[in-house]
């Protein structure tokens, strides 16, 4: 049997199938994992692991026969991939079959906001409604410009969804696309243009805090940001700082800087929609993402090479 680490949590399907090809060492049950690997590391050819927990550079280094990091998602920050590389070693991720599930995710955290619906179920769950009257009317959220930051694989996927709501879509990203939207260079000043923000690039050191102080202002007291890519990508103190003090509107935010710790300050806002980096956490979606984390190992295995590699590795 090939030997396989597994790194964080998986399905019971995928720990059956790779159960089925590989002899499973789960680093959640090593004492300490890194005098492990240096001990046993020379029989691991492949890890799968995810999004969030990624890998450690010094374990690649433990591994000298490793062959491909399978990663159970799309977003891969936690991976040197570019370590990864200068050792010939594949880098696998989930691309297009979470996209419809993380727009769906951005958009019920954008209609909470607008329609308040937390307070709202809070309001009927305390009895107020039939104490106090009828609820305080809301803001609706058709006709609203969104201004989508990353307009990739989730980022038109969402673009798709919002067209029901009729929203004018403004997009930033690296290059301008043939698309029909329209191409902001300047981030700040689509958010001057933008009711709601929505945030969905890759995480990592390009977009570290990329929606800034700036950003948030220019976005408004009447604006609304959307975070479903990663906590870093937004300046998380700027924007506890612009919710407290009403510069900014409300936030919907699927990712935290410190995941899963989320501020105190964060927690005790009315006006933020919270949720445990869920973008994708459906059964149906999960269960598309470990099949191709899985696809990917065993056609390296039969074939030697993979299904869906990152970018970086897509000229190896
Ligand atoms: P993708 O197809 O690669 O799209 C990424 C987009 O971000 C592209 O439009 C890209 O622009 C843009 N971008 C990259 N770096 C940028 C920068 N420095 N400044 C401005 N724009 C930049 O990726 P995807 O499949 O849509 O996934 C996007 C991300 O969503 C993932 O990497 C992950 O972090 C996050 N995600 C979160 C969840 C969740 O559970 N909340 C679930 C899935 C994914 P160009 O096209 O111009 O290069
Ligand atoms: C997952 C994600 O929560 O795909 C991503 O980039 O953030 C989510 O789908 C994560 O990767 C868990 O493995």
């Amino acid at each position: 049997m090939t030997d396989i680490l597994l790194i964080g949590d998986a399905t019971e399907t995928m720990r059956a199938r790779m159960a089925a090809q590989f002899t499973i060492h789960e680093l959640a049950d090593m004492a300490d994992p890194l005098d492990w690997l240096k001990a046993h590391g020379a029989n691991i050819r492949y890890v799968a692991t995810n999004g969030h927990d990624g890998i450690k550079s010094e374990y690649v280094e433990a591994l000298p026969n490793l062959k491909v990091i399978s990663c159970y998602g799309v977003g891969y920050d936690a991976i040197d991939t570019a370590q990864a590389v200068s050792r010939g070693i594949w880098v696998t991720h989930t691309p297009n079959v979470l996209n419809a599930e993380v727009a769906t995710t951005a958009l019920m955290l954008m209609l909470a906001c607008y329609r308040n619906l937390l307070a709202d179920d809070a309001y009927v769950r305390s009895g107020k409604w039939q104490t106090d009257g009828n609820a305080p009317l809301t803001r609706t959220a058709d006709n609203r410009t969104v201004g989508i930051i990353g307009l990739g694989r989730i980022g038109q996927a969402i673009a798709d969804k919002l067209a029901p709501f009729n929203a004018k879509i403004l997009y930033h990203a690296r290059n301008e696309k043939p698309v029909k939207y329209t191409y902001y260079s300047d981030l700040a000043a689509m958010a001057r243009d933008s009711e709601v923000l929505i945030c969905i690039t890759p995480g990592g050191p390009s977009t570290h805090k990329l929606v800034n102080a700036d950003v948030i202002d220019a976005l408004g007291p009447e604006g609304i940001l959307i975070n479903v890519s990663r906590g870093s990508v937004v300046d998380e103190t700027a924007l506890i700082a612009a919710l407290q003090e009403g510069r900014l509107g409300a936030a919907g935010l699927d990712v935290f800087e410190q995941e899963p710790k989320v501020p105190a300050t964060l927690r005790a806002l009315s006006n933020v929609v919270l949720l445990p980096h869920v973008g994708s956490a459906t059964h149906e979606t999960r269960a598309a993402m470990g099949a191709l984390t899985v696809d990917n190992l065993l056609h390296h295995f039969k074939n030697g090479t993979v299904i869906s590699p990152v970018p970086e590795c897509a000229k190896m």
